[in-house]
């Protein structure tokens, strides 16, 4: 492995060696145990992937109250990206936390709150004037740029894709996709919302050009663009399925937003703060949204989001039509600096460059093996595969369940995703060795070969 991944922590990392041991069932006794109690007073509702209660974590590697280590690929859904209990993070935050813990930015300012706002303003794409609001979740960002936006052009139009996510609120579980799990039965939905065919290259064979036209021509019949404030997309789409649009689909619908007066909005929630080996995923195809939202992996784990956008977009919201008590929290604030400072000191957009050149070609070799991976996507430490039935674009979901319930017993936690539930996706920390990817990848071979 190169060590170098993880930037150690001093109190993690001669405890957790990054290395994968399975010790007992999986789950074992004591999270049994745990997950009695918690049925008791948790409901349904919140489910687990996998009812393995983690104690600690460092680098790329999960430990469980029964003393099993995981080969961590999902990094709690994309959040951990520079790696568990990071150094820089965990030195900056604890700082914080001994300092100032909350002000609430709406009644007392602090510089961390300001500095990130520099920072994501500096790192975005693009180069115009830019400004920054924090807040706590995805959802919130997403709920918050649509306001800035509406706001903004005074229109209520609110254009989503097909495959889409984006939350789970009221206004965001209206914009994304799938009804079960995120939606049925928890309506009513909010109005002007607009769902629109997107660009899904391994089932629909467009060009980008042409997904793109139909995109347009779609929104230009069922809305009209002069109804709309915003265009939402992800770059590169997340639950959905990691669908990665066809090269021109994105700058298609950027120079058809901005010739009609729409805000383009890119959620870069999933995909950015280096994911993909560029700080946003915009970058790869070419765009530069008019807004980006970013959460998950800004503050190495700490609960924040934001809202980033031209000046004149943001400065549309009157004083006082922004805030929340906890958006930008000082102890997130400090974690999500430390995340910029570990990025550039430890050139991390390189180690997401590194994961894809192991990830690829294992997945295309695994590919050549199975002939129920249809699909292989994905850039960066953002990666899927796609089960489908031999010979066919179907989805083959049970195959899913059984490869990540494999994988699970020996030792290594897979994320599922995709509107069919036949989406095995990659989402390992930044911190993740080669050694450790290999070893992963040869846990998913054998789940594959014990189909
Ligand atoms: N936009 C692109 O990926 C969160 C959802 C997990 P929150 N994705 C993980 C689950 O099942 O709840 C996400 C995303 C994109 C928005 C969100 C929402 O972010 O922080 O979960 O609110």
């Amino acid at each position: 492995m190169t060590d170098s991944a993880v930037r150690s922590n001093p109190k993690y990392a001669a405890e957790i060696v990054q290395e994968r041991r399975v010790l007992t069932e999986i789950p074992g006794p004591k999270s049994l145990a745990l997950h009695e109690r918690r049925l008791a007073v948790v409901p349904a509702g919140v489910n687990s992937a996998l009812p393995a209660y983690i104690e600690r974590a460092h680098g790329a590697i999960l430990v469980d109250v029964d003393g099993n280590q995981f080969i961590d690929m999902g990094a709690g859904i994309g959040v951990t990206t520079i790696g568990h209990t990071d150094h820089g993070v965990v030195a900056a935050a604890s700082e914080q936390l001994t300092r100032l813990t909350h002000a609430a930015f709406t009644i007392s300012p602090y510089e961390g709150y300001v500095r990130v706002a520099e920072l994501l303003g500096e790192h975005t794409p693009g180069t115009h004037a830019k400004k920054t609001v924090l807040q706590n979740s995805g959802a919130e960002a997403v709920e918050n740029g649509v306001k800035i936006a509406r706001k903004y052009t005074g229109r209520n139009g609110v254009a989503v894709l097909d495959h889409a996510y984006h939350g789970r609120t009221s206004l965001t579980m209206a914009m994304t996709f799938k009804a079960m799990p995120y939606s049925l039965g928890f309506g009513p939905f909010p109005g002007d919302i607009y769902r629109a065919p997107n660009s899904y290259p391994f089932h629909d064979g467009l060009s980008g050009a042409d997904a793109a036209r139909r995109t347009i021509a779609y929104l230009e019949k069922s809305v009209g663009a002069s109804d709309l404030a915003c265009l939402i997309v992800e770059p590169i789409q997340g639950e959905g399925g990691f669908q990665v649009p066809a090269e021109g689909y994105l700058p298609a619908l950027q120079e058809w937003c901005t010739a009609n007066g729409i805000v383009f909005i890119a959620d870069e929630i999933q995909s950015g703060m280096g994911r993909t080996g560029a700080y946003f995923a915009s970058e790869h195809f070419g765009v530069v949204p008019d807004m980006v939202l970013s959460a998950k992996g800004i503050a190495g784990g700490l609960p924040l989001s934001a809202i980033t956008a031209r000046a004149e977009i943001m400065d549309a919201a009157h004083p006082g039509g922004l805030g929340g008590t906890f958006g930008g929290n000082p102890v997130s604030c400090a974690a999500a600096v430390a995340v910029f400072e570990e990025i550039e000191t430890f050139d991390l957009l390189a180690e997401a460059r590194r994961i894809e050149g192991v990830l690829k070609p294992a997945l295309l070799a695994l590919q050549k093996k199975y002939d129920i991976i249809g699909d292989v996507r994905g850039i960066g430490a953002m990666n899927a595969i796609e089960l489908v039935q031999p010979g066919t674009h179907e989805p083959n979901t049970a195959a899913l369940g059984a490869l990540v319930a494999f994988a699970a017993q020996h030792g290594v936690l897979f994320l599922t995703a995709g509107t069919y539930g036949n989406v095995l996706r990659f989402l390992p920390s930044l911190a993740i060795s080669d050694e450790l990817l290999k070893d992963a990848m040869n846990v998913l071979d054998h789940a594959f070969a014990a189909l």
